[in-house]
């Protein structure tokens, strides 16, 4: 690893109504690749064409980086998005969250999470016993930063995603973020559905039970979506750990498995 590495962020949005937001952890040379990948994505984004991208490069030393792994990918199939929605519950609560915290998640995640029934920037923090949301700003929320895979990584998981027909950027950035999420100390669990509204995916997480994806959490066209991450309070100061996660460059260098579909019987 060379001496510094870049934090390269990127966020997009559109009179005023959030577009778009990326995370890199990169070597110099690969710097300018990566910023150009995240202006074309937001310019040509589902969510809306970008009016304004904030690209923002912060220098890493290299000793700060600590090493990751990936999670274990297990591929939820439901046959609808309420289907998908109460296997999420399910999942959460058998990740030691309250179902009355879970059911409060994913309904304030059905509603629009930001004042105004608006997809947040960044995440809730929910009290996983009593569901009470903890963070300071409920639009922007936390943003997880600084975390990447390696491109030996990369490409390794790209290679074992296209066996399964899963190798898109959603699932790669999203197999990152929670990598770094459900390492934090303290967070039991994180809930997410995308906010993209051709995205119908999502996928509950947690240290015990890997990535669960799950393939259908949302109507078609629902732009309402993001993410939740519920912390058990004994275990971290909530200022701590969302300095860990805003902050604390992580790398990932190993990948998980990823398991065959698994279908969902039952009602639909
Ligand atoms: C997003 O990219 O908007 C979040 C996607 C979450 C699901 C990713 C997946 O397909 O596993
Ligand atoms: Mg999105």
């Amino acid at each position: 690893m060379p001496n510094i590495l870049n934090s390269l962020r990127m966020r997009a949005e559109c009179e005023g109504k959030h577009i778009s937001g990326a995370e890199r952890l990169l070597e110099t040379a690969d710097l300018g690749t990566a910023a150009v990948e995240l202006i074309e994505r937001a310019l040509n984004h589902p969510r809306g064409a970008a009016e304004k991208i904030y690209l923002q490069v912060d220098p890493v030393p290299a000793r700060q980086v600590a090493t990751g792994t990936l999670p274990d990918l297990h591929n939820h199939q439901v046959g609808s998005w309420q289907q998908g929605r109460k296997l999420a519950q399910q999942l959460l609560e058998a990740a030691g969250i309250s179902r009355s915290a879970a059911i409060k998640a994913l309904q304030t995640l059905a509603a629009g999470a930001a004042p105004g029934g608006n997809s947040m920037r960044g995440a809730m923090l929910i009290d996983a016993a009593s569901g009470e949301r903890l963070e300071a700003d409920q639009a922007r929320g936390v943003r997880v930063s600084r975390m990447d895979l390696s491109c030996a990584a990369r490409d390794r998981l790209l290679q074992r995603l296209k066996e399964h027909g899963l190798n898109n950027s959603h699932v790669v950035e999203a197999l990152t973020l929670a990598a770094k999420v459900i390492a934090a100390p303290g967070v039991l669990a994180e809930l997410c559905w995308s906010d993209d509204p051709d995205y119908l995916a999502g996928y509950v997480a947690s240290p015990q039970l890997g990535y669960r994806r799950i393939n259908h959490l949302k109507p078609v066209g629902e732009e309402r979506g993001g993410r939740a991450f519920f912390i058990d309070r004994s275990q971290v100061e909530l200022g701590e750990l969302v300095s860990w996660l805003e902050q604390a460059p992580l790398l990932i260098d190993q990948i998980g498995a990823v398991h065959p579909p698994q279908f969902c019987q039952g009602e639909r």
